[in-house]
C-alpha cells in the first residue's frame, strides 16, 4: 500500500510539471483527490486492513495529500503568476519608438493665389464681399446691362434653373447687390465660383473661379484703374511687371479695356507661353456704365466707378506655371503636394 502511496505521488507532481495552465490543474485535483480519485480510493480500501495497521496508513494517506495538495497549490501559484506577467508584457509600450510621419494638407493653389489677391486688395483698401451663387436674371443680367438677346443669356452659355433663375456666370451680381443697398464711397472685391455652359478643356470648366473688384466713389478715372491693377501686377507677380490696356467691349463698362501683363515667364522677352508677344491676357476692366450705375440707384453726374474681373484660375496657371488648368480640378497628391 505503501508502494501505491508513493507510485500516486510520483504519478501527480511528474504530471504537475508538465501542467501550464490553471484549468488542468483543476482536472489533476480532482483525478487525485476528488470523491473518485486515486487517494479516495486507497482510503476506502483500508476498511480491509487490520484494525492496527489503519492509524498508520490513515496518516501515511494524509500526508500524501497534503503534498499533492501543498504541490497543487505551489503549481497554481506559479501559474498564475506567468499568466499574470504575460498580460503585462503584451502591454508593454516602447515609449522611445519614434513617432508616426503625420500626412500633412496643404493648401489648393487656387486658395493660395486667392489669398494674395485679398490680401493685395485689403491693403488697397477694399472688402471683401461675397453672394448667392444661385441668381436672380434681374442681378446677375438685367442690372448689368446684359441685353435680353446678349450671347451670354442664352442658355448655350449660361445654366438656367427657370426663367428667372440661373447659376452666375460672373461675381458681378455680388457687386450690383452691394450697388442697390449701399451709398458710395465703394471700394469692395467679390472672389468666388461661377458657372458657364462650356466643355471641359486646357483653359476651361463648367465651373470656375472668379475675381472681380468695384471702385465707386466722385472724380474717379480710368488713371485710378490703371494704377490699382498695375499695384496688383506689381505685388502678385515681382516689380518688373507692367499692364497694358487694349480697347475692348463688356455690356457693363464704358469705356472697356482687356488687360495683359508683363509675361512673366521671358520678362516680355517673347516666349511659348506669350506666343511670342512677351504680354499676357489676364484681365477685363473698364469705367463702370452710367446706365449700370443709374439702374442700381447711384447718380452717374455725382459718381463714376471702376471694375474688373479676372478668371483666379489663370492667375494660378501663369504665377505657378501649371500646364493645363486641369490639374487644378483633379486633386492628384502628386499635384497638389507641390504647393506645401
Ligand atoms: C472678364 C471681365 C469684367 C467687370 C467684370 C463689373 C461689375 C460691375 C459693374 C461693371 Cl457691378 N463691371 N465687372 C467689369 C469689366 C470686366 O470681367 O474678363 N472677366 C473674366
Amino acid at each position: 500500500m505503501q508502494d501505491q502511496l508513493n507510485a500516486i505521488w510520483e504519478q501527480a507532481s511528474a504530471e504537475l510539471k508538465q501542467i501550464s495552465e490553471s484549468a488542468q490543474l483543476e482536472q489533476l485535483r480532482v483525478k487525485v483527490l476528488g470523491k473518485k480519485g486515486a487517494l479516495t480510493e486507497i482510503l476506502r480500501g483500508m476498511g480491509k486492513l487490520p484494525a492496527e495497521e489503519r492509524p498508520r496508513m490513515g496518516q501515511m494517506v494524509n500526508s500524501i495529500r497534503e503534498k499533492i495538495e501543498q504541490a497543487i497549490s505551489e503549481r497554481t501559484a506559479a501559474i498564475k503568476q506567468a499568466e499574470k506577467e504575460k498580460a503585462l508584457r503584451s502591454e508593454v509600450i516602447d515609449v522611445t519608438m519614434p513617432a508616426k510621419e503625420r500626412q500633412a494638407g496643404s493648401l489648393h493653389p487656387i486658395s493660395l493665389v486667392l489669398d494674395d489677391m485679398l490680401e493685395i486688395f485689403s491693403g488697397l483698401g477694399f472688402e471683401m464681399v461675397e453672394g448667392p451663387e444661385i441668381e436672380t436674371d434681374r442681378f446677375n443680367f438685367e442690372l448689368l446691362n446684359v441685353p435680353k438677346n446678349h450671347p451670354a443669356r442664352d442658355a448655350q452659355d449660361t445654366f438656367y434653373i427657370d426663367d428667372n433663375v440661373v447659376l452666375r456666370s460672373q461675381t458681378s451680381p455680388v457687386q450690383a447687390r452691394v450697388m442697390t443697398t449701399r451709398k458710395p464711397p465703394i471700394r469692395i472685391v467679390s472672389p468666388g465660383r461661377v458657372y458657364r455652359a462650356d466643355e471641359v478643356d486646357a483653359t476651361h470648366s463648367p465651373v470656375f473661379h472668379q475675381f472681380e473688384g468695384l471702385c465707386i466713389d466722385e472724380n474717379i478715372n480710368m488713371g485710378d484703374l490703371k494704377g490699382t491693377l498695375d499695384e496688383f501686377a506689381k505685388r502678385m507677380f515681382g516689380d518688373g511687371i507692367s499692364t497694358r490696356f487694349r480697347p475692348s467691349f463688356f455690356p457693363f463698362t464704358e469705356p472697356s479695356a482687356e488687360v495683359d501683363l508683363t509675361c512673366a515667364a521671358c520678362h516680355g522677352k517673347g516666349c511659348r507661353m506669350c506666343k511670342g508677344t512677351g504680354w499676357i491676357e489676364v484681365l477685363g476692366a473698364g469705367m463702370v456704365n452710367p446706365h449700370v450705375l443709374e439702374m442700381c440707384s447711384i447718380d452717374p453726374q455725382k459718381y463714376q466707378g471702376f471694375a474688373f474681373g479676372m478668371g483666379i484660375e489663370r492667375i494660378a496657371v501663369i504665377k505657378y506655371g501649371i500646364p493645363d488648368m486641369r490639374y487644378l480640378y483633379e486633386n492628384d497628391v502628386r499635384f497638389l503636394s507641390q504647393f506645401r
